[in-house]
């Protein structure tokens, strides 16, 4: 694969899974973080704030692809929301465009899709419906994504991580849970698929239960082996308390600061 690709988030939990996944396969692998990451052969370490735009520029440069995951992955403050997701997020892509770059991976969530109800399923088409101050930072990194891909020709995958674990750990995640082997495999389809504009993929495994339909997933070659009902005895019972966490898809976000009338969330 004759591929050079940028890990931003490198030192996080899915960057350091990516970093082990991916090691050895293109000719170059460069790994910013804003925590320092040892590069092994065929890699560049850079720390990187990619909330600076010459930072992000800089990091960018003589780059294929990028896979973008580095920002606060979970809910938090708009103070700690703002800059790491909102702001880096559109310097990446602005520094993509500026340096060429034919191809982003951003790393999206299945908090865009949270207070849909859990007794439906959820495809790639359906409107928005964000859970946490997160869950919009991530649909406005798959906005900017849509603009870059349509105004620019870049070539977009928006990954609505589910439950990145290395086992499941309760109900929910029989539904939700993306293994580490199947995210290194989703990340490798989304570098390596010959040609996409623009696609919308649920990052999950081969789940019994999963409840999120991806269309696209055939477009980048997504073949996930995993599956959560293997653990379903040892998680048996590990249920969501009664109300917002147990309704919707998001789960636990949906719980968060929860002041709504859930009988209106339809
Ligand atoms: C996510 O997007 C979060 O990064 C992670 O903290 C989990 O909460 C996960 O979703 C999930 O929905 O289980």
């Amino acid at each position: 694969m004759n591929t050079k690709v940028l890990i931003t988030g490198a030192a996080g939990e899915i960057g350091s899974v990516l970093h082990q996944g991916l090691k050895g396969r293109y000719p170059l692998l460069r790994l910013a973080d804003l925590r320092p990451v040892t590069p092994g052969p065929g890699e560049e370490a850079v720390v990187c704030d990619f909330t600076d735009p010459a930072a992000a520029a800089k990091a960018c440069a003589g780059i294929d692809c990028i896979v973008h995951l580095a920002g606060v992955p979970r809910e938090d403050e708009w103070d700690k929301i703002l800059p790491n997701n909102i702001t880096a997020t559109y310097n990446v892509f602005e520094a993509a465009r500026q340096a060429g770059v034919k191809r982003v991976v951003f790393a999206s969530s299945n908090h865009t899709i949270g207070y849909y109800r859990v007794e439906g399923r959820v495809g790639r088409d359906v409107p928005v419906r964000p859970d946490s101050r997160y869950g919009v930072s991530k649909v406005f990194g798959e906005a900017v994504g849509r603009l870059y891909a349509d105004k620019h020709g870049m070539s977009v995958a928006c990954l609505r991580i589910g439950s990145f674990r290395a086992e499941p750990a309760d109900k929910r995640q029989l539904t939700t849970w993306l293994s580490h082997g199947d995210m290194v495999e989703l990340a490798r389809s989304a570098i390596e698929a010959p040609e996409y504009h623009f696609v919308v993929v649920y990052g999950i495994s081969a789940n019994t239960r999963a409840r999120w339909d991806s269309p696209d997933a055939a477009k980048i070659g997504y073949a996930p082996r995993d599956n959560a009902e293997d653990y379903a005895a040892a998680i048996a019972g590990k249920l969501a308390p009664p109300g917002p966490e147990a309704d919707f898809h998001g789960g636990p976000f949906c719980a968060l600061e929860f002041t709504g009338d859930a009988k209106r969330i339809d």
